[in-house]
């Protein structure tokens, strides 16, 4: 039987310097790439471009969607001025990701949001976020550990009756953490999944949909390190079925 095909959204990065400065290159983190390959899926990287009718062919060759990170979501697109702590944003991105979802809804394959794919996922659904941790009282936990992305440094409760619980099990489970931004208002379709000692939404999931989970953590940094995280990829690998 053919293996199923999981599409990672790609980003642009842009060269700093070499003999192309400011060329622009499609790329994805290759850990995206691993987890998909560990857990038993065919990885393929999806380009980021701008044409609706080129996203709705791109989900049409892939089983499900991995909604991979990177920048921040430009606060337009959940109705809010640049607060002065955003950090970079690329909108056409925000687009492209917006795309992917609606025409993975419309051919209902599973997804997986992580990080900013989780946060995507959130605003698409008109949900909201803080454009900085610091704009949400009474935070303390550093969730930006800034290096070893391989190292979990913080715990999050995971909440009982959720597909997470279900998946691994626990009450509780340790996460990296590289993120700025947080979930404000989690959009109506969704439930909260994790939530961490602080009061951050660490995940959230879609109970009317076959499998639709974000996460705030990276778990394809973990793939390794921690073996637990590859439930996420190998749940998105058996939802295709
Ligand atoms: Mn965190």
């Amino acid at each position: 039987m053919k293996k199923p095909v999981i599409g990672i959204s790609g980003s642009i990065i842009i060269d700093g310097s070499g003999n192309f400065p400011g060329y622009r290159r499609s790329y994805v983190n290759e850990d995206y790439v691993k987890s998909v390959i560990k857990n038993g899926g065919i990885p393929y990287i999806i380009p980021m471009n701008s044409s609706e009718e080129v996203v709705r062919e791109q989900i049409q060759n892939v089983d499900g969607l991995i909604l991979s990170g990177g920048h921040d979501v430009t606060p337009r697109f959940y109705n809010q001025e640049p607060h002065k702590n955003l950090g970079g944003i690329l909108p056409e991105r925000d687009v492209f990701d917006f795309n992917l979802v609606k025409f993975a809804i419309e051919k209902n394959i599973p997804i997986l949001g992580i990080c900013r794919g989780f946060q995507i996922l959130n605003v698409y659904f008109g949900g909201t976020l803080y454009q900085d941790i610091n704009l949400k009282e009474k935070t303390f936990i550093k969730h930006n550990q800034v290096n070893f992305p391989y190292l979990t440094t913080h715990s999050v409760d995971i909440i009982e009756n959720t597909k997470l619980k279900e998946l691994f099990n626990e009450e509780s489970i340790m996460v990296n953490s590289f993120h700025h931004q947080i979930i404000d208002k989690v959009a109506e379709e969704f439930v909260t999944s994790a939530i961490s000692k602080d009061g951050v939404v660490e995940a959230i999931e879609n109970p009317n949909y076959k499998y639709m989970l974000g996460v705030q953590w990276h778990p394809e940094m973990l793939h390794s390190t921690e073996e637990k995280m590859n439930l996420l990829f190998s749940e998105l690998i058996n939802s295709t079925y």
